[in-house]
Formats: C-alpha cells, sequence, structure tokens
C-alpha cells in the first residue's frame, strides 16, 4: 500500500476529489490530535494517577471516570480556537458547548462521546472515541436544536480505538478507511482502504445478561443462532462482547459480525441503552458506509428524527444479511 499519512489523504479529498472543504479538513485533523493526546493519557495509566472514578455524574446519571472528563477536555480544548466549529455537543455534557466570543466560529457541529466503553479503562481493555459532523443550518444559532437532525445528513464520522494500537476510522461518505497511529512519529498513516463488512457471519455480540428483558423478535433470533446446527439456522454461532462499542464494532468491521444492544424492558423509561447522537448515528454511518446495515430493528438508524441531544435509541448493526434479517422479525 503507498504511504499515505491522514494529512495527505485529507488534502487529496478536499483538493483532488473536491469531497470535503478546507475547514472539514482541519476539523478532521484536530479531532485526530485530540484522539492522540487522549491515547497517550491513556497509555500512561497507573503511572499518571488517571484510573478511577472522577467522583462526578454525568447528565444521564452514570458515573464518570477521571478518563472520560480529561478525554473531553482534551477534545473541547484541542477543537474551540481553531475557527471551523459553530458548536459541540458531548457525552460528557448537558448542553451543547459553545465557542468562546474571543475564537472564531464556523460552520460545523461536532459530537463525540469523548471514551466510549469507560468501564473498560480499570482493567485495561479498548475504549475508545466516537464523533459526528453535521453541518449547523444557516442563520440559526447552534443550540440544542441546531443539533437535532437525521444522522443522514451528517458530513463525516469516525472512532478511534485505543487498544494494542491506535487507529482512527473515517468516512466522509465515500466508503470508510483505516489509519493507524505511528507512536515514533506521531502521525496517524492509511493502513486499510475502503473497508468492507462481509455480507454474512457466524458470530454475534450481544449482552445476554438482559435476555430476560429483551422484545420477542430479539428472542427469537438470538434463540436461534444460540440452537446451532440443530436449529432452524443449520449452522453453529459464535459470540463475543467487549462492552467497548467501539472495539465490538471495530472487530464487526474487520471481520463482520452483528452488535446488538435492543430495546428491551429493564427500563421502561429507556428506549435501549446507546445514545442516538453521538453513538449510535456515526456507527450507523460508518458500518452503512462500510456495506452494512443499522436499525433499531424497526427502521434504519440514520433516518430517526432526533428529540434530545442525549436521546437513546436500540440498535442493531454488521453485516447486511443478519440485521436485515432481526429487522425482519420485528416487521
Ligand atoms: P459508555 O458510553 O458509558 O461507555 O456506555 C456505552 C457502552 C458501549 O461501549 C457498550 O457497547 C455498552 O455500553 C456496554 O454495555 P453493558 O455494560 O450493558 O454491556
Ligand atoms: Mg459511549
Amino acid at each position: 500500500m503507498r504511504n499515505v499519512s491522514l494529512t495527505r489523504f485529507l488534502i487529496e479529498k478536499e483538493h483532488t476529489n473536491h469531497l470535503i472543504t478546507g475547514d472539514l479538513r482541519l476539523l478532521i485533523e484536530v479531532v485526530s490530535r485530540a484522539c492522540k493526546a487522549i491515547s497517550i493519557a491513556i497509555g500512561k495509566g497507573g503511572l499518571a494517577d488517571v484510573l478511577g472514578g472522577a467522583g462526578s455524574d454525568n447528565v444521564q446519571g452514570e458515573a464518570q471516570k477521571k478518563l472520560d472528563v480529561i478525554s473531553n477536555e482534551i477534545l473541547l480544548e484541542a477543537n474551540e480556537w481553531g475557527g471551523h466549529l459553530a458548536a459541540m455537543a458531548s457525552e460528557e455534557m448537558d448542553h451543547p458547548y459553545q465557542i468562546p466570543h474571543r475564537y472564531p466560529k464556523g460552520e460545523y457541529l461536532l459530537l463525540f462521546d469523548p471514551l466510549d466503553g469507560s468501564s473498560n479503562i480499570d482493567v485495561n481493555v479498548s475504549v475508545g472515541t466516537i464523533f459526528s459532523v453535521l453541518r449547523c443550518p444557516e442563520g440559526v444559532e447552534p443550540d440544542e436544536k441546531a443539533f437535532l437532525q437525521p444522522g443522514a445528513q451528517q458530513v463525516c464520522a469516525g472512532y478511534a480505538v485505543y487498544g494494542p494500537t491506535t487507529l482512527l476510522v473515517l468516512t466522509l461518505g465515500d466508503g470508510v478507511n483505516v489509519f493507524t497511529l505511528n507512536r515514533e512519529t506521531g502521525a496517524f498513516h492509511l493502513t486499510q482502504e475502503n473497508l468492507r463488512i462481509p455480507a454474512d457471519t457466524r458470530e454475534f455480540a450481544i449482552n445476554a445478561s438482559n435476555q430476560r428483558y429483551w422484545e420477542e423478535p430479539v428472542q427469537r433470533y438470538i434463540g436461534e443462532l444460540l440452537a446451532g446446527k440443530e436449529g432452524p439456522r443449520g449452522q453453529d454461532f459464535n459470540m463475543r462482547w467487549v462492552a467497548s462499542m467501539v472495539a465490538d464494532v471495530h472487530r464487526i468491521m474487520t471481520r463482520g459480525g452483528i452488535f446488538m444492544y435492543p430495546k428491551d424492558r429493564k427500563d421502561p423509561g429507556k428506549a435501549g441503552k446507546l445514545r442516538l447522537m453521538y453513538e449510535a448515528n456515526p456507527m450507523a454511518f460508518i458500518v452503512e458506509q462500510g456495506g452494512g446495515a443499522a436499525t433499531t430493528g424497526r427502521e434504519r438508524i440514520v433516518d430517526i428524527q432526533p428529540t434530545a441531544l442525549h436521546q437513546r435509541v436500540p440498535v442493531i448493526l454488521g453485516s447486511k444479511n443478519e440485521v436485515d434479517r432481526v429487522t425482519g422479525y420485528h416487521a
């Protein structure tokens, strides 16, 4: 493969393909630098006293880890002064973050889950950052309402995985590309082009401890997979659950599979566990760009008209034929 840095890749997308604006290129570069800084902070672990809880809760009432707060601050500080953003929103902040008056403003809205899977941090298992980019409608104040656009309007989405290697997986709406951080030079380099998810799979990911709360279509689907060779599918299936969405999705991007955090009856006030705007939408965009599918069981995730910044949705994504099958069971 030709040796292409993220910088060169983005410049070619801007000048040769005219796919992105200079501001969007700057935005992605800045986010990638923030991910590098987060990767370094995570890598220090116990040496820098960054593990453990922060002693605070986020807007969804979940206990924040120190690294949740650190990662959120890294992303805010990196992105606030460059003039490419109108506002930012994060899993860790109740309301959108407005660009301080002393800095220029741009046309994009950036949303992120700064450290996804952070319950895995203290046990040294992969975590990641998920982000989504929208355009702020012209002449509109970048308040919470401006963010409430269907995922189909994303202009870019990506995630970083902080695992044995640090990866940045990116879509600009023309396929999915993977960049690996060279820890010696500090640059991201293109290592996989145009990732494609196999349409069929024998691997599924779901938190089976919630089984008693699942709805009928999911009970049926998982029951059939578990029945294996002797069941209606006539073949055995394998199961994986990292409990870091970035790691589970990245496995699916690499070798196929289906990931489900479906609607369940555990908490009638919640439609699912994962958040639409900065988890489900960016991952759905990436998975669809890789030839996979992403639905709630009832509709395509990126078609949902959001009603709140932190709203939750059921998520079923991955290999197309399996996602279509479960979605069909809901019909
Ligand atoms: P987080 O954003 O607070 O880390 O929560 C999201 C995570 C996902 O990464 C993962 O798929 C899921 O929660 C795991 O949930 P569970 O602990 O119920 O298995
Ligand atoms: Mg998350």
